[in-house]
């Protein structure tokens, strides 16, 4: 059996990557695929929690104390995700360390340093990037509601996203259709999965 694939979907706030997240894992279900959703934040976990607070204002905590935990929410879900992708289940996942990067960057943390903590994490296989200006993030709903949901603050995170952005990275114009930005991510991301099956079968043949 193959190894399944990392999918992960970041991007700006609202730009529809939990929209998007559920969609695909559904569609590639229906087509008889094992696929997971995972997200980040991870609210459920003890340190998850003590993110939902701070994003919600109900607690105060240094900023770099918040990246930090922001990592170690990932690093506690890292053996079941490898165990998961090893088993040959893919996995979808909203928002990773690109999103920590970007929020603690923009409010004013070195870049460098904020990478740190996540070195060694398991890498995308595939990685989408949900673009969506400010302004329009805005009008969707919710906006405004958490900590971070500030225009300005937006406009950085958007340009240290930018600055992260690899070029292997596939920009989904997210101002589109719910319904256009879920075929295009579905094409990728099966596209990516033949690639995975393929690969295997190339393997076995040597
Ligand atoms: N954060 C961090 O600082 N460090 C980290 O390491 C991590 C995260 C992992 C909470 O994240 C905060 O944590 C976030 C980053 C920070 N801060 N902010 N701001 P979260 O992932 O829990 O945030 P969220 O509450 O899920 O919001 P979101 O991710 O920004 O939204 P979204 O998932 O991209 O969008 P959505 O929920 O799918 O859609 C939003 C609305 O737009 C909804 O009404 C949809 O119906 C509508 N929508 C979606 N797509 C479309 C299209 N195509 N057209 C029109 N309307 C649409
Ligand atoms: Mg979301």
């Amino acid at each position: 059996m193959a190894r399944g694939r990392f999918i992960l979907l970041e991007g700006c706030d609202r730009a529809g990557k939990s929209t998007q997240c559920a969609m695909l894992v559904k569609a590639l279900q229906e087509r008889g695929h094992s696929v997971e959703l995972c997200k980040f934040p991870e609210r459920t976990t003890t340190i998850g929690q003590m993110i939902h607070a701070y994003l919600t204002n109900s607690k105060e905590l240094d900023d770099k104390a918040i990246h930090l935990l922001f990592s170690a929410n990932r690093w506690e879900a890292m053996q079941a995700m490898k165990r998961k992708l090893e088993q040959g289940t893919h996995l979808v996942v909203d928002r990773y360390a690109y999103s920590g990067v970007a929020f603690s960057t923009a409010k004013g943390l070195d870049l460098k340093w904020c990478m740190n903590p996540d070195k060694g994490l398991v890498r995308p296989d595939l990685t989408l990037f949900l673009d969506l200006p400010t302004a329009e993030a805005e009008r969707r709903g919710g906006f405004g509601e958490e900590r971070y949901e500030k225009r300005e603050l937006q406009e950085k995170v958007r340009e240290v996203f930018l600055r992260l952005k690899a070029k292997e990275w596939v920009v989904v114009d997210a101002r589109k259709s719910i319904e256009a930005m879920h075929q295009e991510i579905l094409n990728e991301a099966e596209q990516k999965i033949r690639e995975g099956e393929q690969a295997k079968e190339d393997a076995l043949l040597e």
